[in-house]
Parts: structure tokens; sequence; C-alpha cells
């Protein structure tokens, strides 16, 4: 007899649902003026036009009914409010940093750090970039390489640490660049623009000794600690026992600080910070804060805000929230590897990442599959998703890593959003596209954006070729 299919379950909800909001969901001739009206790029559509929106995960999650009676308790003083001691210890306690300058979100805090650090003509070495570091990174004139292990590059590799730093380039750009050219280092936890992949703390040591040995300050892009904990819990020999907030001191104290998106692990919709060991640094920091964003115990935030980021910060490390957080972006990649749709490998933390080059081999990469995959998830079903390939990274310098961008689609789960109803649905949506692939076509920039080129490029569709005509001779 022949066994029944193995049932893929949805991870058990942590929690109940207290509040609710309604979501449209328009028909499929609707679907499509919305994308010709958008561009064909995603970020110009209406959230009404939406119905399962897995654009980011970031300041997209659900707050607690704790964070939401923390907002109660906003002291909306200018200067010394309460709720900024409550958010500054929260963060010494989690990270050991003793310097924590509030911001309003992710890339205000790359901003401040790198417009000091980063001087014209220097390097700063990354696992990976994210698109908003790399711009900062640009912008003080500074040359953002990515270093990642081989590995991250290859969608089929099983590594349990694709976030890691090669090793060998890093100590090849220090020898060959000298320190002075190297103002600082960075690695990115999770490696988002790589597949939401772990970085192992055997891999953060070797970097921390090597880049302290030249003399230079480590950074952390810590958005996704806790996710990146959590994966280190499960894979790193003799770290199965421990706690997530061990496992992030032991992350934080190999570094001389970090940029934090609160809008990712914090389970906040808008949130910040840099924090640093360096005192003199973080003066410095200050004075630029107060000109970019707000007085140091505000940061750009309203107060009630940094308490919900204080609230936040220790429910995104909850080991059985991050069970379910992590269970639910299996479950979806679990239906998705049933139907032998390609997936970036192994599974990250904060979304499943579709391989569009293997998704759509017929599409070249001048004519952008990851884009064009985007648009068909979209049309087949209202769900929006994000390339992260040739549209986000193409304009990358070849030196930016060596190797060209992976062609992914995003597919990110925000946080005590979405149930497992609603994973099913998306699952269906995906495997429709993929029966009809060969179907798809791919797509052109028609308008180019000077950087960030994803937020705001507009696209039109590559016209089929036209087939064959029968004639004289021809069948
Ligand atoms: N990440 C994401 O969707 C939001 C912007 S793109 C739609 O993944 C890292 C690793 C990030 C990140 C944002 C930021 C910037 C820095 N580092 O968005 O400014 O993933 O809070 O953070 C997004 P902010």
């Amino acid at each position: 007899m022949a066994e029944a299919p193995e049932e893929i379950r949805p991870p058990d909800e942590p929690f109940r649902i207290k509040v609710v909001e309604a979501i449209e969901r328009l028909d499929r001739a609707h679907r499509e003026e919305a994308l010709q009206r958008a561009g064909l790029n995603l970020f110009n559509l209406s959230s009404r036009e939406v119905y399962i929106d897995l654009l980011t995960d970031s300041g997209t999650a659900a707050m607690s009914d704790h964070q939401w009676a923390a907002m109660m308790l906003g002291d909306e003083s200018y200067a010394g409010s309460r709720n900024f001691e409550h958010f500054e210890s929260t963060v010494r306690e989690l990270t050991g940093f003793p310097h924590v300058i509030p911001t309003h979100q992710g890339r205000a805090a790359e901003h401040l750090l790198l417009s000091l650090l980063a001087r014209p003509g220097t390097i700063v070495p990354n696992n990976m970039h994210f698109d908003t570091t790399r711009a900062h990174v640009l912008r003080a004139g500074a040359r953002p390489v990515n270093l990642a292990v081989p590995e991250a590059y290859d969608p089929d590799s099983d590594h349990p640490f694709k976030g890691n730093v090669d090793l060998a380039r890093l100590d090849r750009l220090l020898r060959e660049q000298g320190p002075e050219k190297v103002p600082l280092a960075m690695v990115t936890i999770t490696n988002n623009t790589g597949g939401g992949q772990p970085v192992s703390i055997e891999n953060l040591r070797a970097v921390s000794e090597r880049v302290h040995a030249a003399g230079r300050p480590l950074y952390l892009d810590m958005c996704r600690w806790a996710e990146n904990a959590y994966l280190i819990r499960e894979r790193e020999p003799g770290w199965s026992g421990r706690s997530i907030r061990e496992i992030g001191r032991a992350i934080f104290d190999l570094a001389d600080g970090a940029t934090m998106s609160a809008k990712k692990d914090g389970l906040v919709n808008i949130g910040g910070f840099v924090a640093t060991r360096d005192e003199a640094l973080a003066g410095r920091l200050k004075e630029e804060l107060i000109v970019y964003e707000g007085f140091p115990t505000y940061g750009g935030l309203a107060r009630r805000d940094l308490e919900a980021v204080a609230v936040g910060l220790r429910e995104g490390a909850d080991l059985e929230f991050l069970r379910y957080r992590i269970g639910q972006v299996r479950y979806l990649a679990d239906l998705l590897v049933r139907e032998g749709i390609p997936i970036f490998r192994p599974v990250g933390g904060h979304g499943v990442y579709l391989d569009a080059a293997r998704f759509l081999p017929h599409v070249p990469v001048s004519e952008y599959p990851g884009q064009s995959l985007v648009v068909e998830l979209y049309r087949e079903g209202g769900v929006r998703t994000v390339e992260v390939g040739s549209v986000m990274f193409g304009d990358a310098e070849p030196e930016a890593g060596g190797a060209p961008p992976l062609e992914l689609v995003r597919l990110a789960i925000p946080r005590r959003v979405y149930t497992g109803a609603h994973l099913r649905y998306v699952a269906d949506t995906v495997t429709a596209v993929w029966r009809r692939r060969s179907e798809i076509h791919g797509v052109r920039m028609v308008q180019v954006p000077p950087r960030l080129r994803h937020f705001t490029a507009r696209f039109a569709p590559v016209e089929p070729p036209i087939p064959a005509r029968a004639g004289p001779g021809r069948p």
C-alpha cells in the first residue's frame, strides 16, 4: 500500500488574536490595472491593492498587548524622558554596549555611524551590505566590499552559516589595503541580502580577532540578531542549551558596537539605534543626532515608541516566539519544496527566498527574472514580494563582492501577522505561477533612478518574440 504523504503543518501560535484588521481582495482585472499604474514596481502599489503583503518583515510586526500598554506610558518630555531610560537600559542589558543613541530607524543609525567613520577613498568590508548600508558607505565616499563565504552565492549549498565572512579574503584585504584604508568592519546578522542566513560565533570571533589586530573597530548590523542567535542555538556546536540572550551577549562581546533597525527583531513599527563602547565616538554621534534626528533622549521618535521598543526587544528574544516565527518561515518553505519549486537553501530566519534564476531559466538576467516573478506573484494572487537581485544590486560595482548578485525573490514573513492559512494561500499562489512558468516573459527597466533603484524604478514588459508565421516552405 502506498504511504500517505507526510502532512506539512504550520507551527502552533504562542498567542491568540485580540484585534483584527480587514484585508480586501481585488479581482484579477483590478490587479492588472494596479500593476500598469505602478509601472510593474510593487513599491508603487497601495496596500489596499495587496491581499498578502510579504514585501518586508520590517516595521510590519503586530505589537503585543504589553507593547500597546507600554505606549500608554509615553512620557513625552523633550529631554530626559523615562521611556528613554527604559529603552537605554534594555539595550545595554541585551548588548553590553554602554552608549545607546536612538534613531527613527536603521538607516538613520547607518547614516550617523558611517558619515563619521567612513571617509572618501576608504573601504568598508561586510559579509554583505544591505542596500541602505551600501548606500551610506557610498554616500560617505567609501567603497562597500562584500566578503561573504563562497557558499553564500550558491543557492543549493546547505552550509549552516552562509552569512559567514570569508576570512582569507578579509586577511587579504587588511594586508593589501592596510588598516588605515579600513576605518571599520561590519557584519550583518542575519545576512538579509544573502537569504537571511546566520553568522556563527566561531566566524564572528575570527573576524573580531583580525579586525582588532589591525586596530580597527567591528560594528554589527544587528537588525535580526535574535533570529541569528536562534539559528546558532540550533546549528553551532556548544550552544544548543543556551538562552537567546546568552548567545546574544556572546555575539555582542566580540564587537565594538552596532546599528539596529528595531523594526525587525525589535517587533515595532518604527525605531532603531546605534550603540557603541567608544565614548568619544558616542559624543560625536550625539552631536550629529541633534542635527539630523533630535535630542539624544528621543532621536526622532515619540517617547512612547521608545517604550514599545524596550518591550519588543525582550519579546523578540523569547525562545517560544522564535520557534514559532522561524517555524512559519519553514512551513511556507516546506510547502514550496514539496512542489519542486526552487528556493534558496537552507531556509533563513525571516523569509523564503525563491531562486528566480532557476524558476525562470528562460528569462535572461538582462530582463530581470526576479522582478518578472514578483510581478507574476502579484498578478496571480495579490501577493506582494520583493526582488533581491539584479534590480536591487545590479548597479553594484564588480569589486563589491566579485560575484554577480543572486537572483532572488524574497517572501518576507511579517512577525505575528499572518496565520497558517495565509501562508498556505501564498504557497498555492506560488505553485500556480510555477505551473505556468514557461509562459512568463521578462521586463525591462524604463525609468532608472540613480541609487536605491528598486524603490522607484519603473518597468515595462518585454514583448514575447513574434512566432514565425507559416508561409511558403514553412509548416
Ligand atoms: N531592511 C527589508 O525589507 C527594509 C527596507 S527595504 C524594503 O529587509 C538591514 C540588514 C536591513 C534593513 C532594512 C536596514 C535598514 C539595515 N540593515 O529600514 O532603515 O534589512 O529601519 O533599516 C528592510 P530601516
